[in-house]
């Protein structure tokens, strides 16, 4: 097709995911001019421009591209999951969550502006995603009943149906032995379904049929669980390369994980099982269109950091 966005006959991922991460990093910042008061701005800011590697939003474009849409409607949603996935980040590095002081390479949000403004920054955040989400479709002429939709479904992804329960429930299991089941259900509400609503509101927004907005569906709650699994295992290999961890890490050191519960080469099997699964989704889908989803999969299942 001679496009020069990674598209083409041979497909170029690395150039994909920074043409499309870039666009997003743009949107963004349009999204979030500085205003009044100032500092709830810089602080929203300072995060959600902090970089980080947009596996949400570009699941969100990709999912457009692959029901035959062009990749700028789904620019609002993108901007959208980013936005919800950051101020996840910043409430959960506060010290009454996992009391973390770095994030993305810097001192986390509550560390550079202090407790109620990086509370208020995050709860700003998550409000101006749905805002920003409506205004955004209604701007580029998205049929309304698909940005209702859209909505519905990153709503349920963010609060009681994914992040904000599987996070409860991951706090109240600390330091409590942990099955399968549940650490199942931590990881299922609290990463991958977030990872899924970006996908499905994407192919939602892009007028995917019901089929293929399951077939989406299905892809990305593999794909949400294998970057769980891989977190895991990187963590774990990472973790017994490095002696003498942080006392912040030793924290962490009884959290459950899949390499705990099934050991690191079953672990690493299920991963595999998973990849194979997610990519059977895209069968039913042009091949190049599918490219990107596809791609990013194997990114997500080999990635090394
Ligand atoms: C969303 C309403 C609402 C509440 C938030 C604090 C909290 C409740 C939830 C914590 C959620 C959390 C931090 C889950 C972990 C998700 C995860 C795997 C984060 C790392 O994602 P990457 O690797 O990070 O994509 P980058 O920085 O690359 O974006």
């Amino acid at each position: 097709k001679g496009r020069d966005d990674g598209i083409g006959g041979s497909f170029d991922f690395e150039r994909y995911m920074s043409v499309r991460a870039a666009a997003v990093h743009d949107a963004l910042d349009r999204a979030l001019p500085l205003g009044l008061p100032e500092r709830l701005y810089e602080s929203m800011r300072y995060s959600v421009l902090a970089g980080g590697k947009r596996v949400r939003p570009v699941l969100a474009v990709a999912a457009c591209e692959l029901v035959g849409c062009d990749s700028a409607a789904a620019t609002p949603v993108a901007c959208a999951v980013e936005m919800i996935h950051t101020m996840s980040l910043i409430h959960d590095d506060m010290p009454c969550m996992d009391d973390d002081s770095l994030r993305r390479g810097r001192p986390s949000n509550h560390v550079a502006f202090g407790e109620f403004t990086a509370l208020l920054a995050g709860d700003a955040l998550l409000a101006l995603a749905f805002e920003h989400m409506a205004r955004g479709c209604a701007e580029l002429g998205v049929p309304a009943e698909r940005t209702l939709r859209a909505v519905a479904e990153l709503g349920s992804a963010a609060g009681t149906g994914g992040v904000a329960a599987g996070q409860v429930a991951d706090k109240a299991n600390e330091g409590l032995p942990v099955s399968l089941a549940m650490l199942e259900y931590i990881h299922v509400h609290k990463t991958a379904r977030l990872l899924e609503a970006a996908a499905v509101s994407g192919a939602i927004i892009g007028g995917g049929d019901d089929a293929e907005i399951e077939s989406v569906r299905r892809y990305a709650r593999c794909i949400g669980l294998l970057f769980q699994v891989v977190d895991d295992v990187l963590d774990m290999t990472s973790t017994s390369e490095q002696l003498g961890k942080t006392a912040g890490k030793d924290v962490e050191a009884d959290k459950a994980t899949y390499p705990k519960l099934l050991g690191v080469d079953q672990a690493r099997a299920y991963a595999a099982e998973l990849l194979t699964m997610a990519e059977a989704e895209l069968e039913g889908f042009d091949a190049d269109r599918a490219a990107p989803l596809r791609h990013l999969a194997r990114f997500i299942a080999y990635r090394q950091h």
